[in-house]
């Protein structure tokens, strides 16, 4: 029997599929999407990630497979999306859901499933668990529900799958045991074992505490520029202090993760988040700043209202090319309304396909066509291609350009 089953061959499964394998388990991946398996069976890899295809390359000697069926396995780990609706500010567990179901289906009894999509805290006991036990199963003997939240940072996912802690909630002590040596077999941080309503938390938590330090960073910067003043430099001398670390002002706060689990928190205790939701409301105010400071640039400069805007970076953060909840996407939204008559572009080397109204895919064509290009996302390219920016206006929103006459946030 395969010793593991990964459902979800996405940002995390793929990762979480390969080290398994790599390691030496027996690892089928499961995923319904037969593209994306045709890509894997043919040796390429689905998304950009530092050591994700030398990881791939070890895990496809070791023998992992991938297939669209669910074999019986000894341990299953979810990993399928969680898509979040903007409106009710609540996740949507079906696809969590419809996978066990089908995990269900075959497993052999005593089974074990870990669900490490993030949720929003208590939906294993109020949605997860009862769908099994509707099913006639029992959690506790037939099959063991568990949950392991992924922490992995985009961009050092690998080193992160490897290094950094983990928290393993679940019903007993044997079974987290169980599932604590399966990470341990790639995993040398501290794994601590826990319930699973507190490990739900947890991971909700952690995210929740990084977007109230952006705000706080965000907050000053819209302070600072009142008063004239360097956000960059006082936030750094700030954190020359032992107990100070606040993190960096930006366009505002994209991606499925920081922008999505602290409206759980919102949404499930109104009245008892009120810094949790003004968080939220300051970074997702970033945007329209960003449109503001492209508008007073304008005016200072006595451009005419059609001064051509290109927007470098569509993606949520540097060196990814994940575009989910990313303040480009939020500030196009926007754009038309608040710039006038100013016509915008946008550019991104880390974008194959065109997302966009406006988007075009050469870098040079971007720089030639705009007046002023305003610095959405810190990637790699444009940090070594900054000196080709010399002869136009710049609004840099990430800091990373020193360029003389360039404007920040
Ligand atoms: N950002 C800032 N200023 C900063 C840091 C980030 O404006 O100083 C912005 C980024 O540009 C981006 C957004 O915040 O738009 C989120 O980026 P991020 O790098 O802070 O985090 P994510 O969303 O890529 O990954 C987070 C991580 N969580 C924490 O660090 C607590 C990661 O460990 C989680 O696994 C991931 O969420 C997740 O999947 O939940």
């Amino acid at each position: 029997m395969n010793e593991v089953c990964v459902i979800g061959l996405g940002y995390i499964g793929l990762p979480t599929a390969l080290i398994l394998a790599s390691c030496g388990k027996h690892v089928v991946g499961v995923d319904i999407d037969e593209n994306l398996l045709a890509q894997l069976r043919d040796g390429k890899v689905t998304f950009k990630e530092d050591g994700l295809e030398e990881l791939f390359a070890q895990a496809l000697d070791r023998g992992v497979i991938f297939q669209s069926t669910i074999p019986k396995a000894q341990i299953y780990i979810v990993a399928v999306p969680t898509p979040f609706d903007k409106n009710t500010k609540k996740i949507d567990p079906s696809y969590v859901i419809t996978a066990i179901n089908s995990v269900l289906d075959v497993c052999p009894k005593g089974s074990i499933v870990i669900v490490e999509s993030t949720v929003s805290p208590g939906t294993l006991d109020r949605f997860v668990r009862p769908a099994i036990e509707k099913r006639g199963f029992n959690t506790g003997t037939d099959v063991h529900l568990v949950h392991a939240p992924e922490r992995i940072i985009p961009g050092k996912m690998i080193r992160e799958l490897r290094e950094n802690s983990r928290v393993i909630g679940a019903d007993s002590q044997d079974i987290a045991e169980v599932v604590r040596n399966m990470y341990t077999s790639f995993c040398v941080g501290e794994i601590v074992l826990t319930s699973i309503r507190t490990a739900e938390m947890t991971k909700v938590v952690e995210n929740t505490y990084r977007d109230i330090n952006i705000a706080f960073a965000n907050e000053l910067a819209k302070i600072c520029r009142q008063d004239n003043l360097d956000v960059y430099e006082i936030i750094r001398i700030a954190n020359m202090h032992p107990r100070v670390d606040i993190l960096q002002p930006g366009p505002g706060v994209g991606g499925h993760c920081i922008s999505v689990d602290p409206w759980f928190l919102v949404g499930d205790h109104p009245q008892l988040s009120l810094l949790i939701h003004e968080a939220r409301k300051i970074n997702d105010s970033m945007p329209g700043f960003v449109l503001q400071r492209v508008q007073d640039i304008i005016n200072d400069n006595n451009l005419p209202n059609t001064a051509r805007v290109g927007f470098y970076g569509i993606t949520y953060k540097e060196d990814v090319d994940d575009t989910r909840e990313s303040p480009t996407l939020q500030l196009y939204e926007q754009m038309k309304l608040n710039l006038g008559g100013s016509s915008a572009l946008f550019y991104d080397p880390m974008c194959q396909s065109i997302v966009l109204e406006g988007q075009v895919g050469c870098f040079e064509e971007f720089l030639e066509a705009c007046d002023i290009v305003v610095i959405m996302v810190g990637h790699s390219h444009i940090k070594e291609n900054i000196d080709k920016l010399k002869n136009t206006l710049i609004l840099d929103t990430r800091n990373i350009c020193r360029l003389y006459g360039c404007y920040h946030l």
